[in-house]
C-alpha cells in the first residue's frame, strides 16, 4: 500500500483532525493535557478522536440507505465476539500509519496504548466471532447490514490457571465506559414478558414490562466509505424511564424489580454446549428478538404505510437457534399490534426470516420445556401451537398416514416434560437454512433435518464461513500484509481472490526468504508473549505447533495431547532423537460446568509441567498453555503459528474459522476431513495440507458396527505405554486418579469421538510432518501456496452469497440512485 509521507513534511487532513481531537478531549473532557494523562486516559483521548470521522461516516451511511431505501439485512446474534476495536478502526479509515507518526511525536507508542483495550468479548467462540467478520465484510462492501445483539454488562470469563486447573473471573469490560458505544436512551423499546393469555381472544394479558435501551456501535468498513451499527440493548426497570407503567407503593419489591430486571443483560453465558432450561437464558433469548423486531418495525414503519413491502425491504438472519423467537415476535407484532390475517402474516414472516444452523450436536440443539415458556412467553406459546397445527395439517396432506413423521417434525416433542424444538421453529418460519460448510450442510439436510428436506427441500443450502482478512491479516499481521502488497499490490484486501497471484513467486528465493524472516520475526513475538504469560522459554527455533479453540471432547485437545506424550516416550525410552524440536501451544476456555474439558486443561498442564522440565525431552519438546485466549491473543498467535491443529471427529464440527485464520497466516494443516477443513484441502491441494484419520462416514459406520477401543490398544504397546503413564501418575506427581476420568472415557466403547481409533494416523502424520519441516523451503513453499489460495474464505466472499442468495440486498455505494433511476 502506499503509505502518505511523513507528517512533518505536509500533514494529511485527517493527521490535522486527530491531533486536534486528542488535544480537546483531554483538555474539555478531562481537564488535562496530553502529558498529564495516564496511558488509559491516553488511549480514551485517541479513541474519542478516531471514532469522530467514524460517526460522520456512520450517519453518511445512514442517509444514503434511507434516500435509496434500500432493502436492509438484520444480523440477529446471542453473540457478537468484536474483540478490540481501535486498531481495526484506524486501520480501516486508513489512519493507522498517521496515528502511529503522531503517538512517536507525542513520545507514545501505539501498539502499547493499543493493548490496554478490553477486548469486547460479547461471545464464547466460533458463532460470534463468524458474526464479527460479517460485520466487518457488510460494511466493507457498502451493504446495509446490521447486527442486534445484548450489551452484556460481563462478557465471557477470564481464565487464569491455578496450578494447572482454570479459574474464572469475570469480565467487567465496560468498567470506566467504552468509547466505541455511544448510548441511546431516547431510542428506547418497551418489551412486555410474563402475564397471561386466555382462548377467546389473540392478546397478551397482564404483563410485565421491561425497557430496552439501545448502545450503538460503529461497524467501520474497510476504506471508511461505509459504517453500519451493530446496535447492543440493556434492560433497564420502566420506572426510571418514568413511562407510569408501575405504580409507586411497595419500594423494596420496586427495587427488586429493577434488579431482577437489569440481571437480563449482566452476563454472557459462558457455554457452547447447552446450559439447558434456564429462565434467565429464555428471557435474553426473547429480550433481544423482542427489542430487535420493536426496532426494525418503527423504521420500517417510519417510510411504509402497509407491509406490503415489509419482506422486500426487510431480512432477518438467525444466528443459531438463539433468536429463534423472532418467527413468533413477528407474528405477534403482526397479528395482534398491526392486525394482519395469520395467512398474510405467516407469508412476510416466512419470506423475511432465515436461520443458520452451526451445530449437529444433539446435545446443543436448544429446547425450552414448554412450561417454562408458558409463564415466560404466553403469547408466543399460543402462536408456536398454532404454527405447530398447520404445520402438522401440510404434513398430514403432503404425507398422509406418516405419524412417524409428524412426530419427528413437530415443534412439540413429547415426554415427562414437553419442550419446544427451536430449529423446528426456525426452519419453519423461515425461507432459508444454511450450514456453514458443504459437509455440514450436507449432513444437515441428511440427518438433522431430513424430514424437513423432504418438505421443502429448496429451502436449503449452504455458506461456507469466512474470516475477515482485515482484521486476521491486514491488522493482525502488518509484516506479511505488506510483503504480499510489495509483491502483487493491494487489491487482495478487497479481493481475496487476488491472493492466487502469489503463486508466481512459489520458486523466487528471494520472496520465500522474506516470508520465512517475517514467519520468525512473529514467533519472536509470541515466544515473548508467551514468557510474560506463562514464565515459560520457548525456543524460537522450534516448529510451532498450535490448536487454539474451545475446550471440547469433539475438538480432541486430548488427541493432540496423547501424541505429546508418545513423543515424550519416544524419546525418554525408545531412545528415538527427534529430527525437529517442536513447541506445542494450547489455548481455549472450557465452559465453567465441563467438567472433561477442565480435566483434559489440567492433563495439558501436567503433560506440560514434565516435558518441559525433563533434560532429555526439554530441548526437543515444549508445552505450553496460554491463558485466556479471546480475539487480541489470537492476533499474536495466528501470525505466529506453522502448524495448524483441526483434528475434530470427522462429522462434528460444523465449519471451523480458526483453521481458516491459520491458513491465511501461513500455517499448514494437520487435519480430518471435516467441516471447512475438506474445502480448504480442495482449495490448496492435497500435497500441501495432512490430511488424517476416518471420513464422517467410516465414523458413523465404526460406531454402528460397534467400536472396539481395546483392539487399537492391543495392536500397538507404544499406545498401550502412552494411556498406562497417564493412569501411572507420572505426568501427576504420582496421582493415579485424577486423570481415571479421562482415560476411562477413551478406553470405552461408548467414546463418540473415536480418539484411539485416529491416534495412530495421526501420530504417523506427525512424524512424516516432522521431515518435512526440516527442508525449511520446501515448508516455506508450501505456507506461501497456503496462503496464496485462502482467497475462497474471505467472509466477502460469504457474505456476497448471503447477499445475493438469501436476503436479496444490494451495496448501497455512493451515487448508486437505482430506484431514482438515476444509475451511474
Ligand atoms: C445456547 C443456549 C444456552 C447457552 C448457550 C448456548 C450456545 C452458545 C454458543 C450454544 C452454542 C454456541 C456456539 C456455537 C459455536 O460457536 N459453533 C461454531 O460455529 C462456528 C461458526 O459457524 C463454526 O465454525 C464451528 O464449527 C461451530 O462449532
Amino acid at each position: 500500500m502506499m503509505r502518505p509521507a511523513p507528517p512533518t513534511a505536509e500533514p494529511t487532513r485527517g493527521f490535522v483532525q486527530l491531533r486536534e481531537g486528542i488535544d480537546s478531549f483531554l483538555r474539555f473532557a478531562r481537564g488535562k493535557v496530553w502529558e498529564d494523562a495516564s496511558p488509559r486516559e491516553k488511549l480514551h483521548a485517541l479513541s474519542i478522536a478516531v471514532r469522530r470521522p467514524a460517526l460522520d461516516a456512520m450517519r453518511e451511511s445512514e442517509r444514503r440507505f434511507r434516500e435509496q431505501d434500500a432493502k436492509r439485512l438484520y444480523y440477529l446474534s446471542m453473540e457478537f465476539l468484536m474483540g478490540r476495536a481501535l486498531g481495526n478502526n484506524l486501520t480501516n479509515l486508513d489512519l493507522y500509519d498517521d496515528t502511529k507518526a503522531i503517538l512517536t511525536e507525542l513520545g507514545a507508542d501505539l501498539e502499547e496504548l493499543e493493548s490496554l483495550e478490553p477486548d469486547a468479548a460479547l461471545g464464547n467462540g466460533g458463532l460470534g466471532r463468524l458474526a464479527a467478520c460479517f460485520l466487518d465484510s457488510l460494511a466493507t462492501m457498502g451493504y446495509p447490514g446490521f447486527g442486534y445483539g445484548i450489551n452484556y454488562e460481563f462478557g465471557l470469563f477470564r481464565q487464569t490457571f491455578v496450578n494447572g486447573f482454570q479459574h474464572e473471573k469475570p469480565d467487567h469490560w465496560l468498567e470506566g465506559g467504552s468509547p466505541w458505544l455511544i448510548d441511546r436512551p431516547d431510542e428506547f423499546v418497551v418489551v412486555p414478558v410474563y402475564g397471561s393469555v386466555n382462548q377467546f381472544e389473540p392478546a397478551w394479558i397482564e404483563p410485565k414490562y421491561i425497557i430496552g435501551v439501545p448502545h450503538d456501535m460503529p461497524v467501520v468498513g474497510y476504506g471508511g466509505k461505509t459504517v453500519n451499527v451493530l446496535r447492543l440493548y440493556s434492560a433497564r426497570s420502566s420506572d426510571e424511564f418514568d413511562i407510569g407503567i408501575f405504580n409507586a407503593g411497595d419500594y423494596i419489591s420496586a427495587v427488586q424489580h429493577k434488579i431482577n430486571t437489569e440481571a437480563i443483560t449482566k452476563i454472557l453465558y459462558p457455554s457452547d454446549v447447552l446450559d439447558r432450561g434456564r429462565e434467565l437464558r429464555l428471557l435474553q433469548e426473547y429480550f433481544l428478538v423482542a427489542c430487535s423486531v420493536r426496532d426494525i418495525m418503527e423504521r420500517y414503519l417510519a417510510t411504509h404505510e402497509t407491509f406490503d413491502e415489509f419482506s422486500s425491504k426487510v431480512a432477518i438472519q438467525m444466528n443459531d437457534t438463539h433468536p429463534a423467537l423472532t418467527v413468533a415476535e413477528l407474528m405477534r407484532t403482526f397479528i395482534d399490534d398491526q392486525h394482519l390475517p395469520w395467512e398474510t402474516a405467516w407469508a412476510i414472516t416466512v419470506a423475511t426470516c432465515a436461520y443458520t444452523n452451526h451445530t449437529l450436536l444433539p446435545e446443543a440443539l436448544e429446547r425450552w420445556p414448554i412450561d417454562l415458556m408458558q409463564r415466560v412467553v404466553p403469547r408466543h406459546l399460543q402462536i408456536i401451537q398454532e404454527i405447530d397445527r398447520r404445520l402438522l395439517a401440510e404434513v398430514d396432506r403432503r404425507f398422509p398416514g406418516d405419524t412417524a413423521m409428524a412426530k419427528r417434525v413437530s415443534i412439540f416433542e413429547e415426554g415427562e416434560r414437553r419442550q419446544v424444538r427451536m430449529a423446528n421453529l426456525a426452519i419453519t418460519g423461515s425461507h432459508s437454512t444454511n450450514g456453514v460448510a458443504a459437509l455440514h450442510s450436507d449432513l444437515v439436510k441428511k440427518t438433522l433435518a431430513a424430514d424437513f428436506y423432504r418438505l421443502w427441500p429448496d429451502r436449503f443450502n449452504n455458506k461456507t464461513n469466512g474470516i475477515t482478512p482485515r482484521r486476521w491479516l491486514l491488522h493482525a499481521n502488518r509484516p506479511l500484509a505488506s510483503l504480499i502488497t510489495k509483491a502483487i499490490g493491494d487489491g487482495w484486501i478487497r479481493d481475496l481472490m487476488e491472493l492466487k497471484r502469489l503463486e508466481m513467486f512459489v520458486d523466487d528465493d528471494a520472496l520465500l526468504e522474506r516470508l520465512d524472516g517475517i514467519k520468525s520475526r512473529n514467533k519472536l513475538q509470541l515466544a515473548k508473549v508467551t514468557k510474560e504469560l506463562t514464565m515459560i522459554a520457548v525456543d524460537p527455533e522450534s516448529m510451532f505447533d498450535v490448536q487454539v479453540k474451545r475446550m471440547h471432547e469433539y475438538k480432541r485437545q486430548l488427541l493432540n495431547i496423547l501424541h505429546v506424550i508418545h513423543r515424550y516416550w519416544a524419546i525418554v525410552e525408545d531412545g528415538i532423537t527427534p529430527v525437529q524440536s517442536r513447541t506445542f501451544f494450547f489455548a481455549g476456555k472450557s465452559a465453567p460446568g465441563y467438567f472433561t474439558a477442565k480435566n483434559i486443561i489440567k492433563l495439558i498442564h501436567s503433560v506440560a509441567e514434565v516435558v518441559n522440565a525433563d533434560p532429555r525431552t526439554r530441548d526437543w519438546l515444549r508445552v505450553v498453555f496460554l491463558p485466556d485466549y479471546r480475539v487480541s491473543l489470537a492476533e499474536t498467535i495466528m501470525p505466529a503459528a506453522e502448524l495448524s491443529e483441526q483434528i475434530s471427529t470427522a462429522g462434528k464440527e460444523a465449519s471451523g474459522t480458526g483453521n481458516m485464520k491459520l491458513a491465511l497466516n501461513g500455517a499448514l494443516t494437520i487435519g480430518t476431513l471435516d467441516g471447512a477443513n475438506i474445502e480448504i484441502r480442495d482449495e490448496v491441494g492435497e500435497e500441501n495440507i495432512f490430511i488424517f484419520g476416518l471420513k464422517a462416514d467410516e465414523v458413523a459406520a465404526l460406531i454402528a458396527s460397534g467400536y472396539r477401543p481395546d483392539e487399537y490398544l492391543a495392536a500397538d504397546r507404544t499406545l498401550r505405554r502412552v494411556i498406562d503413564s497417564i493412569l501411572s501418575g507420572h505426568f501427576s506427581r504420582g496421582d493415579k486418579d485424577i486423570f481415571r476420568p479421562i482415560v476411562a472415557r477413551i478406553v470405552s466403547t461408548a467414546d463418540e469421538y473415536v480418539h484411539l481409533a485416529d491416534l495412530g494416523a495421526y501420530v504417523e502424520t506427525q512424524t512424516r510432518i516432522d521431515q518435512e519441516y526440516v527442508d525449511r523451503r520446501n515448508w516455506r513453499r508450501k505456507s506461501l501456496l497456503n496462503i496464496a489460495r485462502m482467497g475462497k474464505f474471505s467472509s466477502d466472499r460469504t457474505i456476497t452469497e448471503y447477499a445475493q442468495e438469501i436476503w436479496h440486498i444490494k451495496p448501497a455505494v455512493i451515487g448508486n440512485f437505482a430506484h431514482a433511476g438515476l444509475e451511474e
